[in-house]
């Protein structure tokens, strides 16, 4: 099984409110096709759900933050989630939609839930969930990052791969020469920050790659815009992008 991560960047324009990037959603929905294993699929909120987030100063961390909000940021994802969801189905792939609340209880996984995932991925369909505005308790609530998710998933399914489909080649050694890691070891890359995403950015995502490496399991940081390079990822042929290697006795 395989878990693959469409980061907001990827399948939103960023620098735009609430805009989809239709064409690349649809790319991404044809090369997934070409995938014969079961698959998972998390995505991001992107101009979706962080554009709302930043708006209501809504944040990972657990607090009362404006109800408001949470209710705007959850109808953004579900916007955002149909929109993948159509393109899934529109290529002919059967996506179960599974909002991030079927799976969580507060801020931790539901491991009883997280195995039935694996059931519905491995009889055809495809899981979908998402980053999205949680419910944490006693009047508390908080954003989920899909990078989390993927870590969560990861955790409990030890799947063959985890692939982040990101709007870089990798991660880069140096961000003004653009020279891709190929695979990161102790070296540290080189990040822009970015103010717009309220959940870590490449920085969250670095992280929660390691953990998972660090579990034994294989991560790939790919180019979304080439989706054949997920392809290639899966299949095992010449890999473009950066690898976190699987970690067997960390
Ligand atoms: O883009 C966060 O998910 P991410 C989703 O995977 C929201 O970090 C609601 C901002």
């Amino acid at each position: 099984m395989i878990l693959i991560k469409l980061g907001g960047s990827i399948i939103t324009n960023k620098e735009k409110p609430l805009s989809a990037r239709r064409k690349t959603i649809d790319s991404l929905s044809k090369s997934l096709k070409k995938i014969k294993e079961p698959i998972i699929i998390v995505h991001g909120g992107g101009s979706y759900g962080h554009y709302w987030s930043v708006k209501y100063d809504m944040h990972t961390k657990e607090k009362k933050y404006e109800i408001r909000g949470v209710a705007i940021v959850k109808n953004s994802m579900i916007e955002l989630n149909k929109l993948v969801l159509d393109s899934l189905l529109k290529n002919r792939l059967n996506p179960y939609c599974l909002p991030p609340t079927d799976f969580m209880s507060g801020n931790k996984p539901i491991p009883k839930k997280i195995k039935e995932i694996e059931k519905i991925a491995k009889s055809g369909l495809i899981p979908v969930t998402y980053g999205d505005a949680l419910w944490y308790g006693q009047k508390k609530t908080y954003i989920l990052s899909g990078d989390k998710i993927m870590s969560h998933l990861a955790k409990i399914l030890k799947p063959r791969l985890c692939i982040f489909a990101l709007n870089e080649d990798g991660l880069y050694s140096d961000l003004k020469s653009k020279k891709i890691i190929y695979e990161l070891k102790d070296e540290n890359p080189s990040i822009a920050e970015n103010k717009m995403d309220v959940t870590g950015g490449m920085t969250r995502k670095v992280e929660e790659a390691s953990k998972i490496s660090k579990m034994g399991i294989n991560v790939f940081f790919v180019n979304g815009n080439k989706p054949e390079r997920i392809v290639k990822a899966v299949k095992n042929r010449k890999f473009e992008g950066t690898l976190f290697r699987g970690q067997r006795n960390a």
